[in-house]
């Protein structure tokens, strides 16, 4: 009996015991689990969205002249625009490689977008990795190797297409049926909510295809833009007089080089009807049928009503025009494909703010939207980009950031795609590598203004002689100046004053009144080329390695 009484008190003892340790090692956990959930709090997520030639003239929180994008400007609205950012060479491949890499072009080597970019470097979404954050990265990243540093990614191989995208994945490749800006949100926001790891801090790379040449609307967006008219841009009709060569030769002036089936949609059938139409473009191999050749026959049908009455309308209207006509009317054709392609970003912008907004992760996300480079919306008659020029060396960059950026805050200090790597690495607490060149615009963003230094910026283009022919040059842009050496096959320089003529119609380098600013700003640009380590010998370098490819 006693043994039995012993039994049962050492039972209950015992399970009092397992019961007490239980509950300490639950509470302890629990304890734990909500420290590290403070620790993860902390860190913020990441949401970097970037499309890939969007004009910052072609969104309505910098200027609503031409579409309304209430999507993005709300980025804005609740954060940060930075109304002077600006890249480091204006073309899609090198700008990436900066953004990736936090180095200038002539450090990453990624000079132009043929050549392969070196996978040894370190870039910004591997320290995130290692750092346990989750990483993704869907869309265009235009470097044909597979991304570092991500655990998911589905990219599109190349410049790759508006309409059924291939897609390079972990897993193989894969074709998704559907209207590219479409499929690469329903992508993100699939691994946002149901595949990616939600235990850990997410840095999401959502890179848009559009609104790259040839603007491919969705069939929708292509029926009701079409139908639209808008304003010219001042320079529309520029003569490239009091500018250097480089303006005069770049082959990029919608009269003269945009191509009728490639851009402005006209059927060859249609042109050949016509015995021909004037001027005479090149007209790219399979400018019309390439694209629309991947809609099946369904999609295709959905095209052809706005095809056959843009062609109808162009049989009818063209024989009359004169030279200026024809130009206005490429402009509206141009206008009309490129803002429907973008309000299509716009709309799926929105869809992913919502997804933030209901799935709760909009409170510690940063969001980004920036483009790989600006874009000519026709000022000075031209169409894309590489000029260090205004409307295709400023880029768009709207942050969002809740309880660090002050809503409505708008910062015009020259910040580069260069500041990228650096400043997502500081926000999500993480040491950036020594060698990367830019500086963390986090004091910005928090509205720190006084800390801010930096007085000009540097710049350098090299992919000529290539498609649009813009010549090789670098320069140094402060925020009332810009000074361009153009080289290579010519040896120009060239100087604008920004503040007194905004749209670059004057060089005014030789002029006497600016004589002095020539000078100090010489000696300001051979500062920043040894300071970012360029140099006449890495020009030269890569001279040789372009003409050897
Ligand atoms: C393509 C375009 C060009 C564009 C380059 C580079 N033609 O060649 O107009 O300048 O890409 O663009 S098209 O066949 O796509 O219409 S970049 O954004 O990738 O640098
Ligand atoms: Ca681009």
């Amino acid at each position: 009996m006693l043994s039995k009484v012993y039994l049962y008190v050492n039972q209950i003892f015992m399970k009092n015991i397992l019961g007490i340790t239980f509950v300490l090692l639950f509470a302890s956990s629990l304890i734990s689990c909500s420290k590290q959930e403070k620790i993860e709090q902390k860190r913020p997520n990441i949401l970097f969205i970037m499309s890939d030639d969007h004009a910052y003239q072609a969104i309505s929180a910098y200027s609503d002249k031409l579409i309304q994008t209430p999507n993005i400007d709300r980025i804005a609205n609740e954060g940060l625009l930075f109304t002077n950012a600006c890249v480091t060479n204006s073309i899609c491949a090198p700008s990436r490689a900066t953004i990736l890499t936090g180095k200038h072009t002539h450090i990453n080597g990624k000079i132009d977008n043929k050549m392969p970019f070196d996978t040894t470097q370190v870039t910004f979404p591997q320290l995130f990795q290692q750092a346990g954050y989750e990483t993704a990265m869907f869309g265009k990243l235009h470097f044909g190797n597979s991304p570092k540093g991500v655990d998911e990614f589905m990219i599109l191989p190349g410049q790759g297409h508006y309409i059924n995208p291939d897609f390079i994945t972990p897993r193989g490749d894969t074709t998704i049926t559907g209207y590219v800006t479409n499929i690469i949100t329903d992508l993100t926001i699939s691994w946002l909510d149901s595949k990616r790891n939600k235990e850990k801090p997410f840095m999401m790379m959502y890179l848009h295809k559009a609104p790259h040449r040839p603007w491919w609307p969705s069939p929708e967006r292509f029926a009701e833009y079409s139908k639209k008219t808008f304003p010219e841009p001042e320079t529309l009709f520029d003569d490239y007089t009091n500018r250097g060569t480089a303006a005069k030769t770049a082959e990029m002036n919608l009269y003269t080089h945009m191509t009728y089936n490639h851009d402005s949609k006209i059927r060859p059938e249609t042109i050949e009807a016509m015995g021909g139409v004037e001027p005479v473009v090149a007209e790219m191999k399979n400018g019309f049928y390439g694209p629309y050749g991947r809609a099946n026959a369904e999609q295709k049908a959905t095209y052809d009503i706005t095809l056959d009455s843009i062609n109808e309308d162009f049989m009818n209207t063209w024989p009359g025009m004169s030279m200026e006509e024809k130009m206005r009317w490429k402009y509206q054709r141009y206008m009309q494909d490129y803002l429907g392609v973008i309000s299509s970003v716009d709309d799926n912008v929105g869809r992913v703010l919502d997804y933030l907004d209901a799935s709760g992760l909009a409170k510690n996300t940063i969001v980004i939207y920036t483009s790989d480079q600006g874009f000519y919306l026709g000022e000075h008659g031209w169409f894309d980009k590489r000029f260090i020029y205004d409307e295709s060396f400023k880029t768009p960059l709207l942050v969002r950031w809740p309880n660090e950026i002050k809503p409505g805050t708008t910062n015009d200090e020259m910040v580069q795609n260069l500041d990228f790597a650096q400043t997502f690495l500081e926000a999500a607490g993480i040491s950036a590598p020594e060698d990367m060149q830019g500086e963390s615009l986090i004091p910005l963003l928090k509205g720190d203004t006084a800390s801010w230094s930096r007085e000009a910026v540097y710049y350098q283009y090299y992919e000529y002689p290539s498609v649009h022919m813009v010549k090789r040059h670098y320069g140094i842009v402060t925020k009332e100046f810009k000074l361009v050496h153009f080289y290579y096959d010519v040896d120009e320089w060239e100087l604008y004053d920004r503040l007194k003529d905004p749209q670059e119609m004057n060089n005014v380098y030789a002029d006497p009144a600016y004589a002095d600013v020539v000078a100090d700003l010489h000696v300001k640009l051979d500062e920043l080329r040894i300071q970012y380590k360029d140099s006449p010998e890495l020009d030269q370098k890569y001279i040789d390695m372009y003409e050897k490819q």
